[in-house]
């Protein structure tokens, strides 16, 4: 059970509140159900120590300090329970929502170690490679921005897969030694079960990153990590001295941004780890050489430069020789690779006619090779990271050593036997940048979406409930971004559908989609006078400005059909199984559609896969899809919320700005839902949980009046409305301080507190006596 800790529910209680508390390290406090986090900023030994943990996996959520190990453990009783479930994290960039992921995983991985092995370890092999996952996947997809120096540049959603393990003890409560049948007051009992497997599902990569980096950011932190380990005198023993490769610095695509070394960081012992995480998870060497030679080629080829000599584009000359170390490692003539880049094959009627490239077309060639390079390899890695969570029965799989993909077979959509699990949303934060493109509009679309589901859930629900169990309520009016979702998602009239249209529509351009947009009459957008080729959002978080450049090239991302034939013929044998239409698809996971298709449209019709979007499916159209898809995924569930706050815009500890913490609990619909919660009845028991855990015979005898009837023929599990109200009275319960529902008694949160402080007493009392 969760009450509200917070008093009162005006705002600045609230944010006192959190201030106060965060001033003492308490950075988790719950309103409702909903467990906020503050970002400290700094590392908290104390909060995440073995101990810690083991604390929480022995006494449960309910009698410690709010924690994400405690809504970890809320998920994992209520799956035992009553079903799937999932943990929905959300919060702006940098708030801390993939640490929070990471302390969720660990808290369900270390429970299902304390049934596997008993020692809260987490030891089992599938345990551990569920939690070495994340290192591998940050390696890949996370880089250094403005505003978080790991920030998430994917959307993942984890499912994690559980058995029941029926008969076989139990989670520690048996330990907890106080002797109660139902001592983590859970309800849970001795069920138990433990991780079988998982699954990640990815979402929109920005794939832009690896080819344009905004001042002071980074690329993605695994290139840093390579050019450092090829530095580093073990670098043949790493097998990375093969790749040619010098400092970062070297290199414009990791250069450009002037970030390349990150005080504090460790590129060198970040590669070791990165390698430690692909041990775990089983990939094999020469998956890992190729992986790093793919790696390599990408930035010699971001060191290409064209020139236009008045007739012809030509390479600029580099000593160093970019062009051919690219070609060497990609497996192709460095001709070839020249030929593909300057110019483009036009084939007419029974001809092919060459073409020469101008400059900038040159450089949009192999811009789009280095990002489908790096968008495959992303998601083969997933795959193959998705190949090894999905076995359960601890063994190795037996692998085709002569392919790099895992044999069609066991590609197929992974549906563990027991079909309990719980997944964890861990997204990219709503962003706010100082030029916002097409991926901000993604972001921040995705946000939306997300926080629209927080509304239904969490707003809608409550006060759904009230008329379910037929309670009296006063109607707490709440603000519901439905209008801006529909701005943008409209099939017809929305933002996203214009882009599409103006993609299609022969002449289409930046600019008249631009115009398009700031011609709608709609509340939630703008046309910013002094910049013609942008439109202004009002999102939930904020009115952002998105420029327009770039956005049909994005949408559409088109890969040539030269650039996809050199890619799927000329190249090495595993770039070939990464872009021709191998049986296994990356991020080939349970339900969802194939990322392959990120490398656009056209490519994707090539493959001939019946799962694979339509021929010409855009990037945001594919994205809207597979948005709605996780939607339905978390409908089906039931939903838990973790909201990270970003006390500061500085990256700095002990520095609580109370606006932009005001701002984020507002924009958040916190303030709503902790009025709602509050100013009706926080908290709720089935008569049956009410009965089990304040009118068990202990409690009833010590407060009951002698002659009282019905107690002996008392069963928790049909207890009635008379049943309920007469221990209410017991307890000394006022008429105000509860209401009672059909199935259900609703209190408000001074009665809660006193019954359970009174129950807690009660125990203390009778251990007293029996000492
Ligand atoms: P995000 O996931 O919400 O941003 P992170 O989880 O990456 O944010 O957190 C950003 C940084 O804040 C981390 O690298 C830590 O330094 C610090 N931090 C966050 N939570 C904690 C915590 N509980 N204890 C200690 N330090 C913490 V983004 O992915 O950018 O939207 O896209
Ligand atoms: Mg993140």
């Amino acid at each position: 059970m969760t009450f509200l800790q917070l008093q009162y529910l005006d705002e600045p209680n609230i944010l006192n509140a959190l201030r106060r508390r965060y001033a003492e390290d308490k950075i988790y406090t719950y309103t409702g159900d909903i467990l906020i986090v503050v970002n400290p900023w700094k590392e908290i030994p104390s909060l995440y120590s073995a101990d810690c943990m083991q604390r929480y996996q022995r006494m449960g959520a309910a009698r410690l300090p709010p924690h994400a190990f405690a809504m970890a453990d809320a998920a994992y009783h209520a799956m035992l329970r009553e079903g799937n479930q999932s943990v929905l994290v959300s919060g702006e960039s940098g708030s801390g929502k993939t640490e929070a992921t990471k302390h969720l995983m660990q808290h369900l991985a270390g429970l299902s170690g304390l049934e596997v092995q008993g020692d809260g370890g987490g030891g089992s092999s599938i345990e551990r490679q569920v939690l070495g996952s994340n290192p591998l996947l940050e390696a890949f997809g996370n880089a250094k921005t403005i505003r978080n120096d790991n920030s998430s540049r994917f959307g993942k959603f984890i499912q994690l897969f559980f058995e029941r393990s029926e008969g076989k003890g139990c989670t520690a409560s048996a330990e907890d030694g106080d002797g109660e049948a139902d001592s983590r007051g859970d309800g849970g009992g001795r069920e138990s079960a433990h991780l079988v497997g998982a699954a990640i599902q990815t979402y929109l990569l920005e794939k832009s990153r690896i080819v344009k980096i905004a001042e002071k950011e980074r690329n993605f932190h695994v290139f840093y990590q390579l050019c450092a380990a090829a530095q580093h005198p073990d670098a043949e023993e790493l097998q990375v001295a093969e790749l040619g490769l010098e400092a970062a610095d070297k290199y414009v695509s990791l250069a450009a941004g002037g970030a390349v070394r990150e005080e504090g960081k460790d590129d060198h012992a970040a590669f070791l780890r990165t390698l430690k995480a692909m041990d775990l998870v089983g990939v094999r060497e020469e998956e890992r050489r190729e992986m790093f030679r793919v790696l390599a080629a990408i930035l010699h080829l971001g060191n290409l430069a064209f020139t236009w000599t008045g007739e012809t584009c030509e390479l600029v000359p580099d000593p160093r020789d970019p062009l051919g170390k690219a070609a060497a490692l990609l497996g192709c003539s460095s001709s070839q690779l020249q030929e593909v880049l300057l110019r483009r094959q036009i084939r007419a009627a029974m001809e092919t006619v060459s073409m020469e490239l101008s400059e900038e077309q040159a450089e949009a060639s192999r811009d789009a090779i280095s990002k489908a390079l790096y968008s495959q390899l992303f998601h083969w890695l997933v795959a193959r990271v998705n190949q090894t969570l999905r076995l359960h029965d601890g063994r190795p799989e037996r692998t085709d050593s002569s392919s790099f993909f895992p044999p069609a077979s066991s590609s197929s959509s992974f549906s563990p036997p027991s079909s309990l699990r719980i997944g964890i949303l861990d997204i990219f934060g709503f962003e706010i940048l100082e030029t916002n493109s097409f991926e901000q509009l993604c972001i921040n679309f995705a946000n939306e979406r997300l926080q629209q589901q927080f509304n239904h859930f969490v707003l809608r629900r409550e006060q759904e409930e009230y008329v379910e169990e037929g309670i009296e309520w006063s109607y707490v009016d709440f603000s519901d971004n439905q209008a801006c979702v529909e701005l943008l998602e409209n099939r017809s009239s929305g933002i996203f559908a214009m882009l599409d249209e103006e993609g299609r529509v022969p002449g289409g351009s930046d600019e008249g989609f631009a115009h398009k947009v700031r011609r709608t009459s709609h509340a939630h957008v703008a046309a910013p006078r002094l910049a013609p080729l942008s439109f202004l959002v009002r999102h939930y978080a904020g009115d952002v400005t998105y420029e327009c450049r770039g956005f049909l090239a994005k949408n559409q991302d088109i890969l040539g059909l030269d650039l996809q034939l050199f890619l799927t013929s000329r190249s090495s044998p595993f770039l070939r199984s990464l872009f021709a239409g191998s049986e296994a698809g990356p991020g080939d996971t349970c339900s969802s559609p194939s990322p392959r298709s990120e490398v656009g449209g056209q490519l994707g019709k090539s493959w001939g896969r019946s799962s694979l979007p339509s021929a010409a499916e855009s990037q945001s159209s594919q994205f809207k899809r597979q948005l709605r898809g996780l939607c339905e995924a978390i409908a089906a569930t039931h939903p838990h919320f973790l909201r990270c706050l970003n006390p500061n815009p500085s990256k700095m500890p002990a520095r609580f700005l109370d606006p932009l913490v005001l701002l984020q609990l507002r924009c958040g619909g916190l303030i709503e839902a902790v009025r709602i919660c509050r100013a009706s009845f926080p908290a709720r028991l089935s008569f049956r949980e009410l009965m089990l855990r304040y009118g068990g015979p202990a409690s009833l005898r010590c407060q009951r009046p002698a002659s009282s009837s019905s107690s002996s023929s008392f069963s928790p599990s049909n207890a009635t409305v008379e049943h309920v109200r007469e221990l209410l009275a017991v307890w000394g319960a006022s008429e105000a301080s509860y209401s009672i529902g059909r199935t259900k008694i609703f209190m408000r949160a001074e009665l809660a507190e006193l019954l359970e402080r009174e129950r807690i007493g009660k125990k203390g009392e009778r251990e007293e006596n029996g000492r």
